[in-house]
């Protein structure tokens, strides 16, 4: 973390907490209870810096919406830090305002449950709500099973889980397991809360498939294309997302950390820990950190397997794609510094093809341009490395619904927008494949 150990001392001998305070804000063992939501919108350079200071140097500080002038930052605070992160933004001339007084209680509300709309009846998975890990896994296998002659392989990558869980992908040709057709990738789920990424995935499959022989989209995506898509690439930090919704804003990998200052913490970036610029932009150096990329390049089975899946098939695989929430973006490469790729030019017009196609299905607007331009660098991202370390030459990185502005829903998107989700993402991504 940029100037952390300085900062943290100063702070830790200034604001000394009791033991019993810290273990209470502790997210590992007490929730969100009284986590404040703040948002503020910088309009001078020093407003930008107090922001960053707070997204740098304040432990535990998780950002939503990340700072930018003239943008709105979102972002959470534990209650034992909020009058120093106040004093530090007004110091700057800022305003902060309190969006929410206790996070915890936002998260006791469930993402809701609703029926399922009517859909063909050769759709395998149910749309109606966000699944676990195991029923994930089930459809899977039930993909495979109802269609042997477009499914050749659902298997599971070379690397156990921290928590000893396969991560499965799956392989959809017609031309079986020695396919040599062009390939694309699709990579979800590598942040634990963006639920919406893995049921993406889910429906993207399963249309595929259940309209192969009736829509000329669909025909002509599985014979130009094999498609090799890891739906859920963390299932440990997903799963933990899922017992409480005192976890639901878990972000990384479960990695538990035994030694020094790190002792007890748990949890790697995985879209942090791909060898592209490794640990140089957007990470923090804590391993309390949101942010934390781990102690090398792929010091991490998630991240290994993706790597090892996308080398089997590099040298006839054209696109990767990989998935995120939130605030409806297509982000294009790269995202560790503001360098593009030579097809910038390409990649950019196809991405703003496919954001048009999206947005004709429900009028959600996505905005296309790099991690630099839109959000912040940061180093180490799958899509980076799949460009610069596998040799792809056309990557992007979707950020799903809602808006960035819709903090009150964020990560908790709500079930009912599963399958329109779906849907929308289903034409862009056609439009990519059959494009880029
Ligand atoms: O920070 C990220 O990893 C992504 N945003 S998210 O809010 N879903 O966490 C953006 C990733 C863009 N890719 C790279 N910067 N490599
Ligand atoms: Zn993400």
């Amino acid at each position: 973390m940029k100037g952390t150990l300085i900062f943290a001392v100063a702070l830790a001998v200034a604001y000394a907490l009791p033991t019993e305070n810290q273990e209470k804000n502790d997210p590992e063992r007490s929730g969100y209870r009284n986590h404040k939501l703040l948002s503020m919108t910088p309009t001078t350079k020093q407003q930008l810096k107090a922001l960053e200071q707070v997204e740098n140097d304040i432990e535990g500080s998780d950002f939503w919406i990340d700072p930018l002038l003239h943008h709105q930052a979102v972002f959470r605070i534990s209650p034992d830090k909020f009058n120093d992160v106040m004093g530090i933004l007004k110091n700057s001339g800022g305003h902060p305002n309190v969006l929410h007084e206790d996070v915890q209680e936002m998260m006791d509300t469930p993402e809701m449950q609703t029926q399922s709309r009517a859909a063909a009846t050769q759709y395998i998975v149910d749309n109606s709500q966000y699944h676990s890990y195991a029923t994930i896994q089930n459809y899977l296998n039930t993909f495979k099973s109802n269609y042997p002659s477009l499914v050749p392989d659902v298997g599971v990558a070379p690397h156990k889980t921290h928590d000893n869980r396969d991560v499965s992908y799956i392989t959809l040709s017609t031309n079986g397991v020695s396919s040599t057709k062009q390939a694309i990738f699709i990579e979800c789920g590598i942040h634990a809360r963006e639920w919406i990424s893995p049921a993406v995935c889910l429906y993207f499959i399963d249309r595929l498939l259940a309209t192969y022989n009736s829509d000329s989209t669909a025909t002509a995506l599985l014979n130009q294309f094999d498609w090799v898509i890891i739906p859920e690439a963390n299932p440990d930090g997903y799963e933990y997302t899922r017992s409480s919704t005192s976890n639901r804003l878990w972000r990384k990998n479960r990695r538990r950390f035994t030694t020094g200052n790190c002792n007890g913490y748990y949890g790697v970036d995985l879209n942090r820990n791909f060898d592209a610029m490794w640990g140089t932009t957007g990470v923090s150096s804590s391993c309390t950190s949101d942010t934390y990329p781990g102690t090398g390049a792929f010091s991490e089975p998630e991240s290994r397997n993706i790597r090892d899946k996308v080398n089997e098939i590099k040298d006839r695989l054209s696109a990767f794609i990989s998935i995120h929430s939130y605030s409806q973006m297509i982000l294009t490469p790269y995202g560790f510094d503001s360098s593009k790729p030579s097809n910038t030019g390409h990649i950019t017009a196809v991405s703003n093809a496919a954001r048009d196609k999206l947005y004709n299905v429900h009028n959600k607007y996505f905005t296309v341009g790099t991690p630099g331009e839109l959000l912040y660098h940061a180093s180490g991202g799958s899509y980076d490395w799949s460009m610069v370390g596998a040799g792809v030459s056309f990557a992007v990185t979707y950020e799903l619904r809602p808006a960035g502005s819709d903090w009150a829903t964020g990560f908790r998107l709500p079930a009912n927008q599963i399958l329109p989700s779906g849907e929308e993402m289903w034409e862009s991504i056609s439009h990519i494949a059959l494009n880029h």
